[in-house]
């Protein structure tokens, strides 16, 4: 097997002279650029006493020098921890003493801050943009050869919250990373020849293990845009080919009067996935550009498990078969039994894409995955009989806003803290732009608190996505016999909570 960074020297050695970046004031930095800077950043984590099996966490801008020092990262053996930007200093604190890195990237003036809150034995390095930071000061650094690997040693560690408590550390392989890779790679055909436009965030599956795996182990170029920029995305569609994307994405760009198909002629695949794609945003995308959206089906602890088919239908409102050397199956959740298609039931998975185990907690693995090894999804889906899963719901207490996943009983946790608060429940309600956003309901303990208050006692602790966008009261929540709250009564209470607003970014 090869993994993701000899896989990329192989394409530094065929594609030297090309552009694996291209930044928007036209900057762009070569296949040998990046190399050349990868085994630069390689002797500077060696000699800030990085070693094979350590934690490098990163939580720094969108730049192209983040990708070299991933792969520096992975070219010494040891494991990536990329972290939301928008994660505040009590949940950044909570990483950093979960996984321990040894060797913390943040960007440039956050490094005493955060060594404050963090235990010992953790430093801190700064990557701001053009090559500024205290990383990038130790020029000295000898070189550092690249470490042979096992193929299921851990390679990235990726945070992923969990229904209750605390959050888990998703450990992915290299295997779980090469093979992923290939399988996209070959399933969506993607080559050298393609440039992808990439205005994804690069601290997620999506944005780095899609898009960037991708794109550095066949040699390919990516326009690479800080955030989404419709506008910028309009402008660079001639001359490329390749637009990966949350939902979100596609509902913005339709708002666009330049997304025609004679704009888009010289693309030849967008890819949508991190959250349900309607049917109506991909009839409308069709409609205005000739071109079927490619929606897949992927989770941090899988990877890319369902594509639809790169020849052949791409079905509305589905996420396609299963991909190559991936088994999927749908069950009837008490029983385990696997049920025909055609009914619904818990989504579970096997294959060379599933993690290895939630880091430092062997219970919470084991409580995920079935005793004839499939992961459990958490999501409830269901196949037609051509094979094409649909995801039809979740099966856990989750929302996905924006293409980022937010647990509720976070948030829950921190209102109840609030004095004049005697319960909550935190639901997703539809939003015309984010697909759906939290809601906070809550009983107070005695007369109306201002929601501004509430939300105010929050904010410090909790990453802006997460905050909720609206605070209703109630006399009680709604519960079953069990005593269980009945969020889905909830959220069809407030379902209409967000019909009227604008749908632009900031309503
Ligand atoms: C930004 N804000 C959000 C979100 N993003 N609020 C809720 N949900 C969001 N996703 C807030 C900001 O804090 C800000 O609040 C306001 O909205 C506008 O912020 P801005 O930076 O202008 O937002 P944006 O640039 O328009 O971003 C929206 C976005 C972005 C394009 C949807 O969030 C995005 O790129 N999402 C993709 C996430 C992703 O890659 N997911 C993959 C993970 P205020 O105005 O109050 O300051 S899932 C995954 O990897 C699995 C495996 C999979 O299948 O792919
Ligand atoms: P995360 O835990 O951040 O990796 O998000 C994974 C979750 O996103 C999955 O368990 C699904 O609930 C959801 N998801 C990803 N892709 C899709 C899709 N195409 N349609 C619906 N939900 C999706």
């Amino acid at each position: 097997m090869r993994t993701i960074y000899q896989l990329f020297e192989d394409a530094v050695a065929r594609h030297g002279d090309t552009a694996l970046t291209i930044e928007p004031d036209g900057r762009r930095l070569t296949y040998a650029a990046a190399h050349e800077l990868t085994e630069r950043l390689a002797g500077t984590l060696t000699a800030l006493g990085v070693r094979p099996g350590d934690r490098v966490a990163a939580q720094v801008e969108k730049l192209p020098e983040v990708i070299a020092l991933y792969l520096a990262t992975l070219r010494v053996g040891a494991i990536y921890l990329p972290l939301n930007t928008a994660y505040t200093g009590s949940e950044l604190q909570y990483f950093v003493e979960d996984a321990r890195p040894a060797l913390f990237v943040c960007s440039p003036g956050q490094e005493e801050d955060l060594a404050g809150r963090s235990p010992d034995g953790v430093s801190f390095v700064s990557m701001g943009p053009h090559r500024t930071g205290t990383l990038f000061e130790r020029e000295d650094a000898p070189p550092a050869p690249p470490v042979a690997v096992e193929p299921d040693a851990p390679a990235a560690i990726l945070y992923t919250s969990g229904t209750t408590g605390r959050s888990k550390g998703a450990v992915l392989t290299h295997r779980n990373l090469a093979s992923n890779c290939a399988t996209l790679t070959e399933a969506w055909r993607y080559t050298h020849d393609d440039v992808l436009i990439h205005a994804l965030p690069i601290f997620h599956i999506h944005g780095l293990f899609v898009a960037v795996n991708m794109s550095v182990t066949t040699g390919a170029t990516m326009h690479f845009l800080p955030k989404l920029d419709p506008q910028a995305i309009v402008d660079l569609m001639p001359g490329s080919t390749v637009l990966m994307g949350v939902p979100t994405f596609y509902t913005r760009l339709l708002r666009h009067p330049d997304v025609t198909a004679e704009r888009t002629q010289d693309m030849r695949l967008f890819v949508s996935g991190s959250a349900p794609l309607t049917a109506e945003t991909h009839h409308e995308w069709r409609a205005r550009t000739g071109h079927a959206i490619l929606e897949r089906y992927g989770m941090t602890e899988t990877g890319m498990m369902c594509s639809n088919p790169y020849d052949g239908e791409r079905r509305a409102g589905t996420v396609g078969p299963p991909l190559p050397g991936i088994s999927i199956r749908v069950v009837e959740r008490e029983t385990n039994t696997e049920l025909p298609a055609g009914e619904v039931g818990s989504i579970q998975v096997a294959g060379p894409n599933v993690f290895r185990e939630y880091w430092n907690m062997p219970e919470k693995t084991a409580e995920e995955f079935t005793d004839d090894g499939y992961f459990v999804t958490g999501d409830l889906g269901v196949f037609d009989d051509d094979g094409y899963l649909s995801i039809v719901g979740r099966d856990k207490d989750l929302i996905i806003s924006g293409g980022y996943n937010i647990y509720p009983k976070e948030i829950e946790e921190l209102i109840d803290g609030h004095p004049s608060v005697r319960e909550s429940a935190v639901v997703g309600v539809p939003h015309p732009d984010l697909g759906e956003v939290p809601v906070a309901v809550v009983v107070p303990h005695g007369a109306a608190v201002d929601p501004e208050e509430i939300l105010a006692s929050i904010r410090p602790r909790l990453a802006r996505f997460k905050q909720p966008r609206r605070v209703e009261f109630a006399d009680e929540l709604p519960r079953n016999v069990m005593g269980k709250i009945q969020k889905a009564a909830l959220r069809q209470e407030h379902a209409a909570l967000f019909q009227q607003a604008p749908t632009g970014p900031k309503s």
